[in-house]
Parts: C-alpha cells; sequence; structure tokens
C-alpha cells in the first residue's frame, strides 16, 4: 500500500486564488481551498498560519489603503473565521494535555488572531477554552476559578490596550494561573510585553512551545513600570473626555473645513482624536515614544489614502502638546510624532 502524498507547505498557487474568494466574499469556495489542501495532505497548522493568517494581514492592508471598505473587511473577515471552523473540524483532535484558556484583553475585538492560536494549541493536544474578544478580567479571573487552568494565552492587537493587558496579567497572577500573552498590541519584537513583566510569544508555534514549558513561562524578568509615579498616565487618562473635545474645538477654529463634516466624518475625526490620547496615553504607561510615534505614522498613513493632509494631524498633535506642557513625558512624545509628521512619516509618499 503506498501512503497518500504529503505536501508540506502551501503550494505558491493556493494563495491568489483564496484572496480572490475573500475579494469575491466567496465562502464557500474560500473552504474548499482550505479544505482542498488539507485532502493533499498540507497539514492544518500549515493551512492556519500560512493561509488563513497572512490573507488577514493582507485585508487590513487593503482596507488601510482604503481599497476595501469596512464592509468588505468584514466579510472578509467572515470569511476566515469560516475557514478556521472548517479546518478545526477537518482535524478533529483529541486533547492528551490540560487546559489552556485563550482570551482578548478587555475591550480588543480582534478575536481571530487569537482564535488561530487557540487552534494551534488544539492540534497539538491541549484542551483549549476560547473565550473570544474582550473578555473583562474579573470574568476571567472566575472563570479561572471554577476551572482548572494549566495556563491563560491573552491577546492584544492594538497598544493602546496595553494597560488593561497588564491589569488582565495581574489578575491571573493573583489566582496563580501561568500567562504567555501575544499579538500586534506587544510591538514587532515583544518589547512591551517585557516591559509589562509577562512571557510573550511571536506566533502560534512558539506559544505552544512556551506553554509546554512551565518553568519557562513563569521566569519572566518582574514588569518595570516605576516611571508610573511620575501620574502623567492616570492624569491623562483622567483628562481624556475634556482632552477630545478641545482637540475638537482646535481642529475646529484651525482648519474650518472641519466645521462642515457630515455626521460620519464628525465621528472618524473624534474617534482618531481619541485615539491619539489612549495611544499616548499607552504610551506613557510602557514609558515608550516609539509606541507613540509609531501610531501616528500608521495614522498619517490612513488619513492620507483618505485624502486628509498630514498637516492637520501635525496641528492637532501641537494642540495636545500645549495642553499637556504639565506632562513632560507626553510632551516629548508629541514633539518626537509631530516631527514624524513633519518629516513625512514613513509611509508618506
Ligand atoms: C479583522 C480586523 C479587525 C476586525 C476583527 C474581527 C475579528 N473577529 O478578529 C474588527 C472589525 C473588529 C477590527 C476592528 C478594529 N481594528 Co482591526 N484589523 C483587522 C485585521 C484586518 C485582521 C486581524 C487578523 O485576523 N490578523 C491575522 C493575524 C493572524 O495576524 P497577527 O496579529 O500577526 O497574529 C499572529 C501573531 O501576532 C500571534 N498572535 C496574535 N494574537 C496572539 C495571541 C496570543 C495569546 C499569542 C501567544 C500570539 C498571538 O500569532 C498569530 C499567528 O501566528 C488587522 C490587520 C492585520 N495585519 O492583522 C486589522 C488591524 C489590527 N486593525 C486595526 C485597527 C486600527 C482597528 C480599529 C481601531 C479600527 C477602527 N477605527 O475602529 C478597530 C479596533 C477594535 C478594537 N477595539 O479591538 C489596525 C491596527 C493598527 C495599529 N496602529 O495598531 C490593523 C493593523 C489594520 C491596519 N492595517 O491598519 N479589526
Amino acid at each position: 500500500m503506498t501512503a497518500a502524498p504529503t505536501i508540506q507547505a502551501i503550494p505558491a498557487g493556493a494563495w491568489p486564488g483564496y484572496l480572490d474568494c475573500l475579494d469575491e466574499a466567496d465562502e464557500y469556495a474560500a473552504v474548499e481551498v482550505a479544505t482542498g489542501l488539507l485532502d493533499v495532505g498540507v497539514p492544518a497548522e500549515r493551512v492556519l498560519l500560512d493561509l488563513v493568517a497572512p490573507a488577514q494581514a493582507e485585508v487590513g492592508e487593503r482596507w488601510a489603503r482604503n481599497e476595501w471598505s469596512v464592509a468588505q473587511e468584514h466579510a472578509a473577515t467572515h470569511i476566515s473565521e469560516r475557514v478556521v471552523a472548517a479546518v478545526a473540524a477537518y482535524a478533529n483532535p483529541r486533547p492528551t494535555r490540560g487546559r489552556i484558556v485563550v482570551a482578548c484583553m478587555d475591550g480588543e475585538w480582534h478575536a481571530l488572531p487569537p482564535r488561530l492560536v487557540a487552534e494551534v494549541l488544539r492540534l497539538r493536544g491541549w484542551q483549549v477554552t476560547f473565550l473570544g474578544a474582550s473578555v473583562p478580567a474579573a470574568h476571567l479571573v472566575s472563570y479561572l476559578h471554577r476551572h482548572d487552568a494549566h495556563a491563560v494565552a491573552l491577546a492584544c492587537a492594538l497598544p493602546m490596550r496595553l494597560p488593561y493587558a497588564h491589569r488582565m496579567v495581574e489578575a491571573c497572577r493573583r489566582v496563580d494561573v501561568p500567562v504567555v500573552v501575544g499579538g500586534r498590541g506587544f510591538g514587532a519584537d515583544g518589547r512591551w510585553a517585557r516591559r509589562l513583566g509577562v512571557a510573550w510569544a511571536p506566533d502560534a508555534p512558539t506559544a505552544a512551545d512556551l506553554v509546554a514549558d512551565e518553568r519557562a513561562l513563569r521566569r519572566v524578568p518582574p514588569a518595570d513600570l516605576a516611571h508610573l509615579a511620575d501620574d502623567e498616565y492616570a492624569g491623562l487618562v483622567r483628562r481624556r473626555g475634556e482632552l477630545i473635545d478641545e482637540a475638537l474645538a482646535d481642529l475646529r477654529e484651525r482648519h474650518p473645513s472641519a466645521r462642515d463634516y457630515t455626521p460620519n466624518q464628525l465621528d472618524s475625526t473624534v474617534s482618531d482624536l481619541g485615539h491619539i490620547v489612549d495611544f499616548l496615553a499607552a504610551a506613557l504607561y510602557v514609558d515608550d515614544g516609539t509606541l507613540f510615534t509609531e501610531f501616528v505614522d500608521w495614522l498619517v498613513e490612513i488619513l492620507t489614502s483618505r485624502g486628509v493632509p498630514a498637516p492637520v494631524l501635525g496641528s492637532t498633535l501641537e494642540h495636545y502638546g500645549r495642553v499637556l506642557r504639565d506632562f513632560p513625558r507626553a510632551a516629548r512624545f508629541l514633539v518626537a510624532a509631530g516631527s514624524s509628521v513633519t518629516a513625512g512619516g514613513p509611509g508618506v509618499r
């Protein structure tokens, strides 16, 4: 008897075909591409990590370039969720190891990345409980009290959620369950996880290796947050609403066209002004101005692709700098990010 052929990697042709399925919102064809790969022997883990994950990153790029609407992004993400479910059902592994609880930080709605991690852990024999998006810390802890978990894997896709991430990590520690974190929110090299004193994995396979080594999971240097004693983070968070209102008034004053914004434009503007405060607060929390500059560079690209000129953002950063002059760290971060805007930012053409 000859064994079925086993292809270890995704064939080059599968990728554009799969993206076309997402583009055309054809969930049946997308599921067929994925299960077709499983049929020819591609391991389920490869389908999840080398097909679904990079396709989602491409979805994000298309949205960022304003080529795809929010609706197209939502449709594509829904299809990816269907594909993940189909791959999981096809592989159908039985647990042989302890329980890992996988959850998103409070306020974090990017549930698909940790879902991929959850499925990889499952494929490697763990019994996984996936709690999904935005899990409040208190609820996570009471869940951990009731279920004996070997470890918790916490996801954060947006750096602005890092202060919440820290609270959740601390809450898990109080019930003595080791934690591994992951997702784009911790920085490409995980440097903000190190600042928060928690084990970090860049990807699902590394997370799987880490949870299998409980000592490594617990052997992490403690959090390094002495800078929080200056109260800048807490002060900024307390003034969040007032800061956004004032920044909007300043914007209307300096750029009269902003007075005629449609309700949708106004919504996006208020949301952007809030994100500026939230990312600045997160940068203060981990005491790293590059967190804020990276966010501002990203925002310049988003706004430019939607026809909003970068100087509008520059003047808002100057405004925040003026009203936050008693916050020396914040003022420094704002100046650094402002110079990046003036210089054109890395992605601005
Ligand atoms: C789909 C999507 C959404 C969906 C999420 C739905 C869902 N069910 O997940 C929705 C519509 C909710 C959404 C909302 C928003 N999103 Co969004 N989203 C995305 C998108 C396109 C795909 C996410 C994804 O599935 N990625 C695929 C995974 C596999 O990639 P990954 O993160 O690299 O994951 C790997 C590792 O990081 C690691 N990992 C990931 N998580 C974890 C967890 C653990 C525990 C471990 C160990 C490892 C680990 O392992 C993974 C596999 O190896 C990304 C683009 C992108 N590049 O990711 C934007 C993106 C993350 N979103 C973005 C933004 C800005 C937002 C919004 C703020 C938009 C808005 N204005 O409202 C909101 C914020 C909502 C919130 N509060 O959480 C930006 C973030 C930019 C930034 N500066 O931080 C991105 C990058 C888009 C872009 N190109 O600009 N989004």
